[in-house]
């Protein structure tokens, strides 16, 4: 067939009638393909959207182990823990209408949620813990960001093994109901072990997108710039994956 003749036919293939094209074997084929990837592509998001499991009192791990970093070598972080980290501060900037600075006291007016979730560290073990802290949406809606925002990048205190620490997700992640900044672990200010005084926890994704000690947060339309370019300490390093969803 002639490549004109062909092009017609496929035209009278969907120009026709919608059950004339279900009716032909490459019609219906067409339409079973659209309608799996749309209900794939549908199950892909809802999954995304989706609470993860929490679990009740009785499940918290009566130990949270300290992972990675569990203290912060320099003077400056010392100086916080020896003045109960009144003078911290979480800055937060980039691609936003309202930069921000704020104090630990001004995080713990905002309206808090706790959730007792389960951390998964790839190196092979897991524990329940009540977290509690401040949804990171509404930081984001206060902060007010641009258009042309697509990745929240997250700026620790430590260093580890001669390279700041960072971390990165996307808008999805950044607003999902069970992503907060927490200040407390089973209802205490945070251990210096897990993080004191502000960690994340993205309670969908793998341990290590959980960034400690956290001093900024930086709205960003791409991650080449940031670190060495993948997105994560460990992205950079170890060839872990930037998307661990769980
Ligand atoms: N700043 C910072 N955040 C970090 C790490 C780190 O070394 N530094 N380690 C990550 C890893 S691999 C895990 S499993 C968790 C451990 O959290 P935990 O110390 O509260 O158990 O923190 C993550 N966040
Ligand atoms: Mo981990």
């Amino acid at each position: 067939m002639k490549r004109r003749a062909v092009m017609a036919g496929i035209g009278a293939l969907f120009v026709g009638a919608c059950s004339k094209v279900a009716d032909t074997k490459i019609g219906a084929s067409l339409l079973d393909a659209a309608e799996d990837w749309h209900r794939k592509a549908h199950r892909a998001l809802a999954d995304r959207y989706a609470l993860v499991r929490e679990y009740s009192k009785a499940d918290i791990s009566p130990y949270f182990r300290g992972n990675g970093s569990i203290n912060v070598e320099t003077d400056a972080y010392q100086r916080h823990v020896s003045e109960g980290f009144d003078n911290w501060r979480l800055e937060v900037g980039g691609l936003v209408r309202n930069p921000m600075s704020l104090s630990l006291e001004n995080i713990r007016k905002l309206p808090q949620r706790t959730q007792i979730t389960r951390h998964d560290c790839v190196e092979g073990w897991s524990a329940i813990g009540e977290w509690t802290g401040p949804q990171l949406s509404l930081i984001l809606e206060a902060a007010g960001i641009s258009e042309d925002a697509k990745f929240i990048v997250f700026r620790c205190a430590d260093n580890l093994n001669g390279a700041e620490y960072y971390e990165s997700i996307d808008l999805v992640d950044a607003m999902h109901p069970q992503t907060i900044i927490a200040h407390q672990l089973n209802g205490e200010n945070l251990p210096v072990k897990n993080g004191a005084p502000l960690r994340m926890r993205i309670e969908k994704q793998l341990g290590y997108k959980h960034p400690k000690y956290l001093t900024a947060i930086e709205v960003v339309s791409s991650l080449d710039a940031i670190g060495l370019g993948k997105g994560g300490y460990w992205e950079d390093r170890a060839g872990y994956q930037w998307y661990a969803g769980i």
